[in-house]
């Protein structure tokens, strides 16, 4: 069933739908990169969401080793995986070991917002393991993220909806167009891909007249903390530098002015379909709002092509497209430009 027609080693000259029909293997290559990662263990964590997702784009379960053959994408190790993940006919020692690792505490730390990597393994080394125990902990320093991230946590870590996003997405728009109204508002990252649930929702914003963009972000901004909305907000500024040559590190992130931000969405403000409504959860909170974690990005019009196709994600097809523009296109990409190195 695998070698009918070569698969690329390429994420982004592979057709991959949402239909994963390796989710067990695919969770258990994350999961294991994420700790990778957690280690500064670039190569082992690269390897593992690599073959993650090479295995997305198959059309079929793999259920023994056979069903590698021709594979690109698959190493010793992450083979060893998935050679463990077919012996293992109840799959209940490989969803165990996925859950474990989980709930690690350096990666438990890193699911708040605000806390990286770095910040995880500080609290990991003084000891503490669990989010009571940071939040009490005298000698702990919150920075104002973090605090937004432990409050709002319950709300940051359950999965945005499409239709919250819609939500937020019409939120935005009509707060853009108040000044500029032939501005660009655009839905980017997972939902873009058609995802139907997300951990954030992110946005690119350009208008047609050059130069009109400056000072947008700060006037919607204003806006949304006037309507009593804006929960959290951090705004980067752009360090964008025209004599600057594209980026050759391939996770690099990008020059734009944007702000990350968490709004309070009302939750009569989304419109779901009747199917969608009956299953909400027997909750006891009686809040009326979520809090949802959004990402807008400023970009010029004419980089907004390159922007569009950097914010759409994948990271893993990211980093691929330029894996791919280096060394088989001798070009540069990154989410300003696409340089040709020859001219
Ligand atoms: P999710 O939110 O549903 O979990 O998935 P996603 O939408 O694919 O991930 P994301 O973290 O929201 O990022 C969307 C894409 O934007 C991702 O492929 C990487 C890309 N990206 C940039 N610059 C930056 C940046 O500065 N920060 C983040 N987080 N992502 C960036 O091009
Ligand atoms: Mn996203
Ligand atoms: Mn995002």
């Amino acid at each position: 069933s695998s070698s009918v027609v070569a698969i690329s080693p390429y994420a982004c000259q592979r057709r991959t739908s949402l239909n994963n029909y390796n989710k067990l293997f695919t969770d258990a290559f994350e999961v294991l990169a994420e700790n990778y990662e957690m280690n500064e263990n670039k190569g082992p964590y690269l390897g593992f969401m690599r073959a993650a997702s090479m295995i997305k784009s198959l059309p079929y379960a793999i259920s023994s080793m056979k069903d590698l053959e021709g594979l690109p994408c698959l190493g010793d190790q992450t083979k060893a995986v998935i050679e463990q993940c077919c012996q293992d006919t109840e799959k209940s020692t490989i969803k165990s070991c996925i859950n474990f690792a989980r709930s690690q505490s350096i990666i438990l730390f890193t699911s708040v917002f605000g806390v990286g990597q770095k910040t995880a393994e500080k609290w990991f080394r003084k000891g503490l393991r669990t989010f009571e125990e940071v939040q009490v902990h005298k000698e702990t320093k919150l920075t104002k993220m973090q605090i937004a991230g432990f409050l709002y946590y319950e709300d940051l870590s359950s999965f945005v909806t499409k239709p919250e996003a819609d939500a937020i997405g019409q939120i935005i728009e009509d707060t853009v167009r108040l000044f500029m109204p032939d501005a660009l508002v655009t839905l980017t990252g997972g939902f873009r891909r058609e995802k139907k649930i997300g951990h954030d929702v992110d946005f690119l914003i350009t208008t047609p007249v050059p130069g009109n963009e400056n000072g947008l972000l700060e006037k919607v901004i204003d806006v949304l903390h006037q309507q009593g909305i804006l929960l959290y907000c951090d705004v980067v500024e752009s360090t964008f530098d025209k004599s600057r040559l594209p980026s050759r590190k391939v996770d690099a992130l990008d020059h734009f002015q944007k702000c990350f931000a968490i709004l309070k969405l009302l939750k009569q403000k989304v419109i779901t379909s009747n199917c969608e409504e009956a299953e909400e959860p027997s909750n006891t909170s009686t809040k009326e709002w979520k809090a949802i974690r959004v990402d807008l990005v400023i970009t010029p019009f004419d980089q907004y092509a390159f922007a569009l196709l950097g914010w759409t994600g994948s990271r893993q097809f990211e980093r691929d497209l330029r894996r791919f523009a280096t060394h088989e296109r001798k070009m540069m990409l990154d989410n300003h430009a696409l340089f040709d190195k020859n001219k």
